[in-house]
């Protein structure tokens, strides 16, 4: 509840310090009673909450528990993630954000679940999404671009989502064109933009992350243990979900504005210095399943990968699963 979430607030605003459950109801405009309740929730939820008497309530530590209120208490962006939809479980937050985007859903808007029982990755593929343990989440966006431009979100994204992951684990992870953050060769996040469009019109681009958190190396089935880890298995140590959510919006929000502002220059630039692939020899399998093998020159000012074949002509790939050979 909204109310909940600004106790949260508060006590995070306070850490350490005791907070009078008389202030915290003339803050909100509720009983002491609908206070108690809500600290009690939030105990329940792991957050570390003494209550004195007399002297009120305190936050001792944060829970990394993944929650509507904690995902909301220390959000760092103006825009990205406030219009907040959490699921405990959902079949997947892609399809859940496609209906609210249909439904006219604010630009920034997020849909955050703990479990996807149907995630998906490109091509209908699927996204093994289990309780817990990983970041499964879709934002929507309404940016004023033309339709060909889309794909540079998705690099965007990518910068995004390895800047996060490394000011709050240290791990460094690169990037796989288009849409693979990788360590080692296992992938850790998928990326999927997809978007609604009328004409030439972007109306809504829906930019879906699943990244592997805290799940366990056994936890992944048999047929994906060889290509995908978790940031888990490579520290040895459970990190905080919340705020890596927080952080991937912050650095979206920042690159973003840069992006509708500048162009896409100085995201290119930044992708470039985590690209994996570049200057490598790789086969790209294209949707319409031809393989081409060449040397992968770079993108272009639209996000567009350039495969330079034996025979020097320049292939503009705008699609495909790479493997670096
Ligand atoms: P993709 O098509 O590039 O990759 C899908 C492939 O990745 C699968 O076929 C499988 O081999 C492998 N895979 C499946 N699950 C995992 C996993 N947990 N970790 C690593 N590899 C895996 C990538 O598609 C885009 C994925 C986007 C997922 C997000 S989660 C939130 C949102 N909701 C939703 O339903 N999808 C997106």
């Amino acid at each position: 509840s909204k109310t909940k979430n600004r106790i949260l607030k508060m006590l995070v605003d306070h850490q350490n310090e005791y907070l009078s459950g008389q202030k915290i109801c003339d803050c909100l405009g509720c009983s002491r009673t609908a206070v108690w309740k809500h600290i009690k929730d939030l105990q329940k939820e792991g957050f570390k909450i003494d209550s004195v008497q007399k002297k009120g309530y305190r936050m001792t530590a944060p829970s990394h528990h993944l929650s509507e209120a904690n995902i909301l208490s220390s959000l760092k962006t103006k825009k990205l993630g406030h219009n907040l939809k959490f699921h405990e479980t959902l079949p997947s937050t892609q399809k859940e954000a496609h209906h609210l985007a249909e439904d006219g859903a604010a630009d920034g808007t997020l849909v955050v679940a703990d479990e996807q029982s149907t995630g998906r990755g490109r091509l209908g593929r699927e996204w093994h999404s289990p309780m817990g343990t990983g970041i499964w989440m879709s934002l929507i966006i309404r940016p004023d671009i033309a339709l060909h431009q889309t794909p540079q979100l998705t690099l965007l994204t990518s910068v995004a989502v390895v800047k996060a992951i490394h000011d709050i684990t240290g791990v460094e992870c690169g990037i796989k064109w288009p849409n693979d953050i990788l360590y080692n060769g296992k992938k850790i996040v998928g990326i999927l933009t997809e978007l609604q469009a009328e004409a030439s019109h972007v109306k809504a681009i829906i930019i879906g992350i699943g990244m592997n958190v805290n799940a366990d190396a056994a936890d992944f089935p048999d047929e994906l243990k060889k290509r995908a880890a978790s940031i888990k298995s490579l520290t040895g140590r459970e990190h905080d979900r919340p705020a890596i959510i927080q952080a991937i919006l912050k650095h979206f929000e920042l690159l973003y504005n840069t992006y509708l502002e500048e162009g896409f220059e100085i995201i290119k630039l930044l992708w470039e210095s985590y690209a994996l692939s570049l200057g490598k020899e790789i086969y790209a399998r294209t949707v319409k399943g031809d393989t081409i093998k060449g040397l992968a020159k770079g993108i272009d000012d639209e996000g567009v990968l350039l495969l330079e074949t034996r025979d020097g002509t320049v292939h503009h790939i705008y699609s495909a699963d790479i493997e670096i050979i």
